[in-house]
């Protein structure tokens, strides 16, 4: 087995030309492997914290050059000598090392990078796909994979940004995300043509009705400056039924509040209408639009502390609408098990840099899935040219990603990748159907 020979990391860019940190493991085998660390806009308070050169002045305090002199001075030699194909050992390893709660120490961004760059060398020392070598890394972490029926593996069915809200764009809508799924798609292909057809009809009528549809928000997707959110929802549906697909049927929705994120003093301000709504109107509010438009999936729909409105919401639409918890879990078991006793939520978003190391990720993703909680794979807003976050998908049978529009290469370097892999897997690969039987589909009343 190779041992790891060096770590070395190194400050790069990521897709919101921030800096990020991408270390690189190279083993006594010569075989190596590397990782970039991607970055949220909207945070939650539990996640991983990121090591920046706060302090200094350069490029405005966002620079990791401390996180780089941490790699030399004690990730680099505390690693060096370990088995490749030890995640475990490696993952734990950097745990001791940062031995804080937070990551605060060595920092998650680190952790994620260098955790993700092993994970790639021991694929390359085995000579295997990285979705392989990931899926018995999952396999060896107790995560049993969801069953795929004939196929070997199960590809995600992507939840893909049409148009951005909230941090991502500009705060004009308070919703961060306005999402399609193709619920009928028979193949990952499949699905990207879907997109691809109401991606292209939806640019064309909000440029007719006069609105911006030239420029992307962060994750590729539009970010015009509509009325409301409602008025979102709509022109989606729009371009659904003008691609000849039948909203409900065909595609449904999905929508990201990362309402902490317009949360303040116990009231929901969520401009551009409805303004400063407490927790029972919001949940009047979720009641209202998933009974009125084909929305299967909120995620981040309250604040994440707002605990007691999660439960409430939870009794009250869990049974038919798929609520992800993102900032509210933040990938962290502690948090999973605690929302989990209260009977909070019934998804859950899985980010690695929120959690920090690979194994860390693993141990939440199997504690969901054990207790029936659905699994959506995500990217985040600042993202990079990487595509392991495609493989993790696979690797796992997760069953959905959501890593953004299909513009942008940060975003398409995951679906590109999740084409290939379904080429390459031909019938041992089929797509998850999540929404195929378990929630009742939508039907549409117009
Ligand atoms: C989210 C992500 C991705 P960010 O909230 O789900 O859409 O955004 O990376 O900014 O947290
Ligand atoms: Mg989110």
């Amino acid at each position: 087995m190779a041992r790891i020979r060096e770590v070395r990391a190194r400050e790069v860019f990521d897709s919101r030309g921030q800096p990020t940190i991408e270390a690189e493991i190279v083993c006594d085998d010569g075989s190596s492997g590397r990782a970039m660390a991607p970055a949220g806009a909207s945070r939650g308070v539990a996640e991983a914290q990121e090591l920046r050169d706060h302090d200094s002045p350069r490029c405005n305090g966002r620079g990791v050059r401390q996180a780089l002199e941490r790699v030399r001075q004690i990730i680099a030699p505390a690693l060096r000598g370990l088995p490749i194909d030890d995640q475990v050992g490696i993952d734990l390893r950097l745990l001791e090392l940062d031995a804080t709660p937070n990551k605060r120490r060595l920092g998650g961004n680190t952790l994620v990078a260098i955790s993700l760059a092993a994970a790639h060398a021991a694929a390359h020392h085995l000579r295997l796909p990285l979705y392989v070598h990931l899926r018995s890394l999952a396999r060896q972490s107790g995560y049993c994979c969801l069953p795929a029926g004939n196929g070997d593996y199960l590809l995600p069915l992507p939840m893909v940004n049409m148009i951005s809200g909230g941090l991502h764009a500009g705060r004009n809508l308070q919703v961060q995300d306005f999402l399609i799924i193709p619920r009928q798609a028979r193949s990952f292909a499949e699905a990207m043509e879907i997109v691809y057809h109401v991606h292209r009809i939806l640019g064309q009528l909000l440029r007719s009705s006069g609105y911006e549809a030239y420029l992307v928000a962060d994750e590729g997707g539009y970010g015009p400056k509509l009325r409301n959110n409602e008025e979102a929802i709509e022109v989606i549906l729009q371009a659904i039924h003008r691609s000849d697909l039948h909203p409900g049927r065909d595609v449904v929705l999905a929508l990201d509040l990362a309402a902490s994120h317009f949360y303040r003093q116990g009231k929901y301000q969520l401009a551009p209408s409805n303004k400063d709504l407490d927790t029972a109107a919001m949940i009047e509010l979720m009641l209202s639009w998933t009974n009125h438009y084909p929305i299967v999936s909120l995620e981040d729909p309250l604040a994440e502390e707002d605990w007691q409105g999660w439960k409430l919401l939870t009794q009250k639409l869990g049974a038919r609408v798929q609520l992800i918890g993102d900032d509210l879990f933040a990938t962290n078991l502690c948090r999973l098990r605690w929302g989990m006793g209260q009977g909070i939520a019934n998804s859950i978003l899985i980010k690695p840099n929120q959690a920090g190391t690979l194994t860390e990720t693993l141990a939440v993703m199997r504690e969901a899935q054990r207790a029936g909680y659905r699994l959506i794979v995500s990217a985040r807003s600042g993202d990079t040219e990487e595509s392991w976050l495609a493989d993790l998908a696979v690797a796992t049978g997760a069953g959905q990603i959501k890593v953004g529009c299909i513009t942008r290469s940060e975003r398409l370097a995951k679906y590109n990748q999740l084409l290939r892999i379904e080429e390459a897997l031909g019938h041992q690969g089929q797509l998850a159907r999540p929404f195929g039987d378990l929630f009742e589909p939508w039907t549409i009343s117009q």
